[in-house]
C-alpha cells in the first residue's frame, strides 16, 4: 500500500512537473502515515474542521508543508483584519517557492456564524489565493486546538470575541518553531522561522 501510494505519488510528481507553477500537492497534503508524529505535533490532534467549501479536514492533512495559523473569526472589525495581513505579508516576504507551497491556516473562533460559506465570503473579500484554508470547527474542537496554542478567547455579550492575536509557525511535522505575539511587526522573525521549517525535518 505505502509502495503503490509512493508510485503514485511520484507519477503525480512527473505529470506537475511541466506546469512549474503549481506547488506539489499530490505529495504536500498526503499525510505521511509512514512514520508517527512526535509528541510534540500539533497534529495529535484527532478533530476535524470544515472548509470554506464544506470539505471535511484534519490538521494533519497538513502534515509535510510548513504552516503559518492564526485563530480568528470573519465579523472581527480590527485584530483579526490585521493578523491576516500580517500573514499576507508574511506570504509576500517568502521566495516564490515556499510562499506557494506553505500553508496559510485560518481557524475560526465562531462555531456559530463562521458557516463555510461565511468564510467563503471572507476568501472571496480578501483575495486570499489556494494556499489559504478556512477552517471552521465545533465548541471542542475550536478550545482544543486554542489551549495547544495558547491562544485565549471569550465571547462577549455583544456576539464579538476577546482574543490573544497570535500567529503561529508550525514545520513540517505539525510543531510549533514560532510564535509572532501582537499585532503588527516581526513580520520578518516568521519569515525566517518559515525558511527553517522548510529545510527541517
Ligand atoms: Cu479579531
Amino acid at each position: 500500500m505505502i509502495y503503490l501510494r509512493l508510485i503514485l505519488c511520484l507519477a503525480g510528481l512527473f505529470a506537475i512537473s511541466a506546469r512549474a507553477e503549481e506547488p506539489a500537492a499530490c505529495c504536500a497534503e498526503t499525510p505521511a502515515e509512514e512514520t508517527p508524529l512526535t509528541p510534540r505535533s500539533l497534529y495529535q490532534l484527532g478533530a476535524t474542521f470544515t472548509n470554506d467549501r464544506g470539505e471535511a479536514i484534519t490538521l494533519a492533512q497538513f502534515r509535510g508543508r510548513p504552516v503559518v495559523l492564526t485563530m480568528f473569526f470573519a465579523s472581527c472589525g480590527y485584530a483579526c483584519p490585521l493578523l491576516v495581513s500580517d500573514m499576507t505579508r508574511i506570504q509576500d516576504a517568502l521566495p516564490p517557492d515556499l510562499g506557494d507551497t506553505t500553508a496559510y491556516v485560518l481557524v475560526s473562533f465562531d462555531t456559530k456564524r463562521d458557516t463555510p460559506a461565511a468564510l467563503a465570503r471572507y476568501r472571496a473579500d480578501r483575495e486570499l489565493g489556494p494556499q489559504w484554508h478556512l477552517l471552521h470547527g465545533d465548541d471542542d474542537a475550536v478550545s482544543e486546538l486554542a489551549a495547544l496554542l495558547g491562544v485565549k478567547y471569550r465571547l462577549e455579550a455583544n456576539g464579538m470575541f476577546a482574543h490573544s492575536n497570535l500567529i503561529t509557525v508550525l514545520n513540517r511535522e505539525g510543531e510549533i518553531v514560532h510564535r509572532r505575539n501582537g499585532l503588527q511587526g516581526g513580520l520578518e522573525a516568521a519569515a525566517q522561522a518559515l525558511t527553517a521549517a522548510s529545510t527541517a525535518p
